[in-house]
């Protein structure tokens, strides 16, 4: 430890010239390969979260993929709260002005308050598509044609519709005499460049007491993404136990251990068959968790992602946040695939595994962690017990994930 004072005195030239630095334009970058994505400047800075909780890298990512478009609809929960300890806010904005509008509803109602950014959206992209048909003898025919028909579903189309916008905006503003139609039109004429809706919340929000909600929001069909970050507790009131807990571990109301499995919340999602489902961990695989993020913002319709977060509450060393994901996929506990609906469409399997059969046991990856050690401590029969049972659960999830993952291909 060192007085703060001198510290901050040297550190603040140094971030003086951090601030020099160029940013990096993704225009010509392939960012489906990590290492260009993490070139990004990210749009998500400075959080107050624990050091090396494994929630917030999730949210760092989204936002320098598609930061410049994001709305997010926040749950309550810690990452509401790390990110809206307001009046500062982590959410920023890049040089051109262009970041996410961030806003947080409910613990009980954020997915369908995410529901709501979307059906408005749409509304405002209507309106602004019929104003832009009757404005048509003042913008051009051509560039009418060309706004209404592009094709946004990837980064270069969404830069190439910002720029008509542009050019649409120029005309407007010098067509005057045109009246009502321009003025209306240039008011709304941002709603033509595609918006990316993130609704985003804890495992207490998704699995439990928002589940309802964001059941019927997957139902709906509409283009938005949920992002789970799963603690497997409900982290920000102290670690209480969720459906998603894993059987075996001990928190808040399972001081005994829990003696039932984790809900599948993916398997629920995927019976939908029009839902994009990934279930990623970011320390066991980042290019899985990158391609996940990718297709769930270009799939056209309703996305869901399951990220495997590090938490305190899960009693690890959070210095090895990354390294106990990967144990966690590597004994089969956490499997990590996509369910791309849009697959489907094409005759292929929507399933694919993107993990290995497990190779390590159970055991080594769950007694890193204090939530499974402590019942050894207090009732080594029972965690023995329930240790064999969660061993089960793995082992029944695998082969059922894989049956299906080989069953659509040979049909
Ligand atoms: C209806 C309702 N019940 C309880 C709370 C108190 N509360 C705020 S955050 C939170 C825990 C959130 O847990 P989770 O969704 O898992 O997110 P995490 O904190 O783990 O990221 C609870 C219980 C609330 N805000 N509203
Ligand atoms: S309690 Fe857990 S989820 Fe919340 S900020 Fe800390 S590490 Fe992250």
């Amino acid at each position: 430890m060192a007085p703060q004072p001198p510290l901050r005195e040297r550190e603040k030239t140094n971030w003086e010239f951090f601030l020099t630095l160029p940013d990096v334009d993704g225009k010509n970058l392939n960012l489906g390969a990590i290492k260009n994505s993490q070139l990004i400047t990210p749009l998500f800075e400075f959080s107050g979260a624990c050091s090396g909780c494994g929630e917030t890298p999730y949210i760092k990512l989204a936002t320098q993929l598609f930061g410049d478009r994001m709305l997010v609809a926040n749950a309550t929960g810690c990452s509401s709260i790390y990110g809206g300890n307001l009046p500062t806010t982590p959410w920023t904005f890049n040089r051109e002005g262009r970041g996410p509008a961030w806003s947080n509803s409910l613990f009980e109602d954020n997915a369908e308050f995410g529901l709501g950014m979307r059906l408005t959206l749409d509304k405002q992209q209507e309106h602004a598509s019929e104003l832009l048909a009757q404005c048509a003898e003042v913008v051009g025919e051509e560039l009418v044609q060309a706004i209404l028909t592009a094709d946004q579903s990837h980064e270069m189309g969404i830069r190439a519709q910002r720029e008509r916008i542009a050019l649409l905006k120029q005309r407007l503003q010098g067509a005057d005499g045109a009246g009502g139609c321009a003025r209306s039109l240039l008011s709304v004429s941002d709603a033509l460049v595609r918006k990316s809706v993130w609704i985003i919340g804890g495992d207490g929000w998704a699995y439990d007491i928002g589940f309802g909600g964001l059941d019927h929001v997957l139902a709906s069909g509409r283009d938005v993404n949920i992002l789970v970050l799963d603690t497997e507790v409900y982290s920000n009131t102290g670690g209480q136990a969720s459906k998603s807990t894993p059987r075996g571990a001990v928190a808040k109301f399972a001081a005994r251990g829990k003696s039932t499995p984790k809900k599948d919340l993916g398997m629920l999602a995927m019976t939908y068959g029009y839902v994009y489902v990934a279930r990623v961990a970011m320390g066991a695989n980042d290019q899985q968790t990158l391609h996940a993020f990718l297709e769930a913002e270009a799939y056209d319709g309703p996305s869901l992602i399951i990220a495997y977060s590090t938490c305190i509450a899960q009693g690890i060393d959070m210095r090895k946040g990354l390294e106990q994901q990967k144990l966690a996929v590597q004994s089969g506990y956490w499997p990590l695939y996509r369910f791309n609906p849009a697959l489907a469409v094409e005759g292929k399997n929507p399933l694919t595994l993107d993990s290995k059969e497990p190779t390590i046991p159970l055991e080594q990856y769950a007694y890193n962690e204090t939530r499974y050690r402590m019942l050894l401590q207090s009732d080594e029969k029972r965690a023995e017990e329930l240790m064999q049972a969660a061993k089960h659960d793995v082992q029944a999830r695998w082969q059922h994930y894989r049956e299906l993952a080989e069953e659509h291909h040979k049909g």
